[in-house]
Formats: C-alpha cells, structure tokens, sequence
C-alpha cells in the first residue's frame, strides 16, 4: 500500500510542506495513543478552565494542544500557530514559511463515551511582511490553504488530507507507526438521503434551514418526494468522515440566539479545512450566502455557518436561501 509520503510527492507538494506535514502527524499519533489509553492514562474528565470560547476545557484539549503546539515550534517549518485552544496567535520560528491553524480535538465532549474526535488543520503560507505574532497573517481567505485535513481518531486512526490534489484517506498502521494509502482520490457521492443538524437547536434556525428540514422531514410526501435518514455524531469531524465514505449533508446553521456568533463553528480550524477536503471530494461547502472558502476572516476565531456535503444536496439546501 502507498505511504503517505509517495503520495504527497506525487501530488507535488513541495519537501518543506511535506516535512511541516509529517512533523504535525508525529503529534496527532501521540495524540492517537493517549486518547486510546483512556481512563488507565487519567486524561479523561475536565480541567478548570476555560478556552477563549467560553468553554470548559478537558483535560485531552489541553494535553493535545501543548503537543501539537510544541511539536510545530520545534519544527522550524511554521511562523505561527493559531489554535482553537489559545486566545492569541502562537509566535515560532522567525523564518518559518508556514502558518498552521488547528482544532486539537474537536468533539471533545465525546471521550467521556469512548465515542469519535479527531484533531482538524489547515495550512497556509506565512508572508514574508509578517512579525510572527501578528494575527494580520492569518486574517487570508480559505481559498490560500496549501493543505488541510484531520486525524480521526476512531476504531482506526485515519487521517483525510488535501494538498489541492485530490482528497485521499490513509489508515495509521499502528504495527509500523506510518499512514497507508487506503481510500485515495475519494469522490463524494452528489446524491444523499442522509443529513445532519443539531436538531435542538431548531426553534433558532434561519427560515430557509426551517424550510429545507421541514421538506426533508416530509418525506416521500413533502416536495422533495423521497423519505431521508438522520445522523449526528456531534463531533465535525466524525461527520465529516461519514459524508466523505458515503455522501450526506452536514448543517450548522446561522441560528438568531446571539447575533456576535453566527453559527458555531470557527472558520479558520472547522469549516475551512472541511471545505478544501469536500470540495477537492467534488462536494460543495457554503455559509448559506456563498463559498465558505472565500469568506474573509476578521478575527482568528471566527465563526461561520456550514451547509456542507454531496453536491446536489447543498445546492437543493441554498435553493432555499434564495
Ligand atoms: P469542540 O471542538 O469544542 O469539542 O466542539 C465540537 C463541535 O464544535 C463540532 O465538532 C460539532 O459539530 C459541534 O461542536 C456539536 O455541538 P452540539 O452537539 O453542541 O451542537
């Protein structure tokens, strides 16, 4: 089976991306064996504090963050590090050409269940004008990544990865250490009967989701005449996976709760990163109002709304906004 280097040569990545790119991976496989020690390693539970959003740590965000974190700055490779986990840019070396943005562990309410998280990234060139503790830098529109991906860290560990290439799956080959080519070039169905939104949160959808979900809902007898099952994994990047395997459609809507957060979901290490994997899967992955990928950022952790997966769904999906 092909590694994971052979592909990214092949696909043209240039050396220093792909040595960037080994080098995180070196930091989600221990992140992959900590996780899988559970409760015997004690890295279960929460700490006391809380992220720049307002959320409660688990001790696993912590312990995630500070390896990815320290693993990158060694590297020499990244310029600065934007994380999910840290309320400011992460300054690293001086002459790193690249700037990583990561969720560490995303779903992280999961690994009290034993339950699907993974850890999300995207990459972008670093300009040369930039001090490397200077937000500005990050503030670039998705469509500027070089690569992005994440690592599941499910029955398998598998790693989804882009380098505007193609989308390939590699399974981590836990006898070897290394990650095996084993789903390349996939392409996401363009037709689903399956999606996925937090449900509870209905009452605070926009009117086109109201509407959208209402028709699915309806079955074969609603407008869109076919019957559509549901499935939440509440972790992105679990139901990310399952739409790249099988197809779907994944919704975190703007919602009317808190006009400062239009949707939950942050930009620069969620949606952005799935965006470039669904789109190079031949998917589609939108705000609601336009590509995800061309949204200017502001703030590092911005949010945004997702209505991303098989095409013909999203479009049916934005048919409804307009
Ligand atoms: P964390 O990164 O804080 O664990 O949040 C996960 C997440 O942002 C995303 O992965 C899920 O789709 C979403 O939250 C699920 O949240 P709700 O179940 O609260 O809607």
């Amino acid at each position: 089976m092909k590694r994971l280097n052979s592909q990214m040569q092949q696909d043209g990545a240039p050396l220093e991306l792909i040595l960037l790119i080994r080098t995180l991976l070196a930091g989600c496989k221990e992140i992959s064996f900590r996780v899988s020690q559970g409760a015997l390693a004690g890295v279960l539970g929460s700490t006391l504090s809380e992220n720049v959003q307002g959320e409660t740590q688990k001790k696993l965000d912590v312990i995630s963050n500070q390896i990815l974190k320290d693993i990158l700055k060694e590297s020499g490779y990244v310029k600065a590090i934007s994380s999910e986990e840290e309320d400011d840019v992460v300054p690293c070396h001086p002459d790193g050409k690249y700037l990583v943005s990561f969720d560490p562990l995303d779903g992280s309410s999961n690994t009290e269940i034993n339950s699907l998280i993974g850890t999300i990234f995207s990459i972008a060139h670093a300009p040369q004008w930039m001090e490397p503790d200077d937000p500005a830098a990050f503030l670039q529109p998705g469509s500027q990544m070089v690569a992005a991906g994440y690592v599941l860290y499910g029955p398998s560990t598998m790693l989804a990865m882009t380098t505007g290439k193609g989308t390939h799956i590699y399974t981590l080959d836990k006898t070897h250490g290394g990650f095996l080519l084993t789903h390349p070039n996939i392409q996401v169905p363009e037709q689903t009967a399956e999606f996925s939104i937090n449900a509870s949160n209905q009452r605070h959808w926009e009117q086109p989701i109201q509407n959208y979900v209402a028709d699915l809902l309806a079955g074969t007898e609603g407008p869109r005449e076919k019957n559509y099952n549901m499935r939440w994994v509440a972790a992105m990047v679990g139901d990310i996976h399952r739409l790249l395997c099988r197809g779907g459609i994944f919704m975190y809507p703007y919602d009317k709760r808190d006009p400062g957060k239009p949707g939950k979901l942050r930009l620069l290490y969620e949606a952005n990163p799935m965006a470039f994997l669904m789109e190079q899967a031949g998917g589609l992955a939108s705000t609601g109002e336009g590509r995800i990928m061309e949204v200017m950022p502001e703030e590092i952790h911005q949010r945004v709304p997702v209505i991303i997966g098989s095409k013909d769904e999203v479009e049916a999906c934005l048919s409804y906004y307009d």
